[in-house]
């Protein structure tokens, strides 16, 4: 194995083993390393979640894991975000994000908003468990994209209810709206009648560029 082998699996490792200041330590080694940000992103601290979320369903996990697991890879997350953001840019668009109403993961929204601002987008953070009516005001507060997303099959719903509150409100023509997360599909994107679905973080830069053709 490598060096930078050994060290994306032992980020991977302490990832799943919930070890945030281990994480922490790993991705700064990797990045002094030369390792490059999409490989730590993607071989060690999405590969372990994903690990986790299997353990999860094998019920060798429980709800506590998970949490500690995902509070080490944030931390990593966040010692990466000035490698896969670059500031000083001029927005090229304003982006309101958060995760829907019921729903309380916010680790893919946090990747997409950073991926957007490394973009040049301008982001809003709307945070968790957002109500329909605070995408409402930030489409009326001037986003230009409002992006949802949903984590769970019980709350991906929300995305159809905040889209009709939007009506209701008489705003949904001023805004474009996108979806994503894990259970979110381009189908299910086409039937609530969101105008972009993207499957992962780069793929929604390229999805929220096109929606208002930048
Ligand atoms: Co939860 N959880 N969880 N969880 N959790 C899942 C989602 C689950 C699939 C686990 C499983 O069973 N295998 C399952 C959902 C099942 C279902 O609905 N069918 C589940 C469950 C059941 C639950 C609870 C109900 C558990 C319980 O209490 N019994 C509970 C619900 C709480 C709530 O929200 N109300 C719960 C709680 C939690 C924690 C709080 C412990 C924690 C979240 C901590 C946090 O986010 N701060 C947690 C975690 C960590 C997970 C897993 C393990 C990992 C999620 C994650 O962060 N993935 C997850 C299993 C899994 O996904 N394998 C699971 C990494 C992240 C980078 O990926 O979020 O998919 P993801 O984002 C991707 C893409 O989806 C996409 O881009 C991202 C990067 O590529 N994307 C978008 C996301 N948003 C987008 C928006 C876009 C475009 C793309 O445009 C707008």
């Amino acid at each position: 194995m490598s060096d930078h082998e050994s060290l994306l699996q032992s980020i991977y490792e302490n990832v799943i083993a919930g070890q945030a200041p281990k994480v922490k330590e790993g991705v700064e080694a990797a990045i002094k390393a030369g390792a490059p940000g999409g490989e730590i992103l993607n071989k060690a601290l999405i590969a372990a979640m994903a690990e986790v979320g299997e353990r999860f369903e094998r019920n060798e996990f429980y709800v506590p894991e998970m949490l500690i697991a995902a509070r080490a890879m944030q931390g990593g997350l966040n010692i990466l975000k000035p490698l896969l953001v670059e500031s000083g840019i001029e927005p090229i668009g304003k982006v309101a994000i958060g995760t829907v109403k019921g729903d309380l993961h916010d680790i893919g929204k946090n990747l997409v908003a950073m991926m957007m601002e490394g973009a040049g987008f301008e982001i809003t953070d709307l945070g968790v468990d957002v109500a329909p009516e605070k995408f409402v005001e930030a489409a009326k507060g001037g986003a230009n994209v409002l992006a949802m997303s949903a984590l769970l099959t019980t709350t991906m719903t929300n995305m159809k209810t905040t889209i009709d509150a939007l009506t209701e409100a008489g705003v949904r023509s001023s805004v474009k709206v996108m979806v994503g997360g894990a259970p979110v599909t381009q189908a299910y994107a086409d039937q609530v009648g969101a105008d972009g679905y993207a499957p992962d973080a780069s793929s929604a830069v390229t999805a929220a560029k096109k929606l208002l053709g930048v």
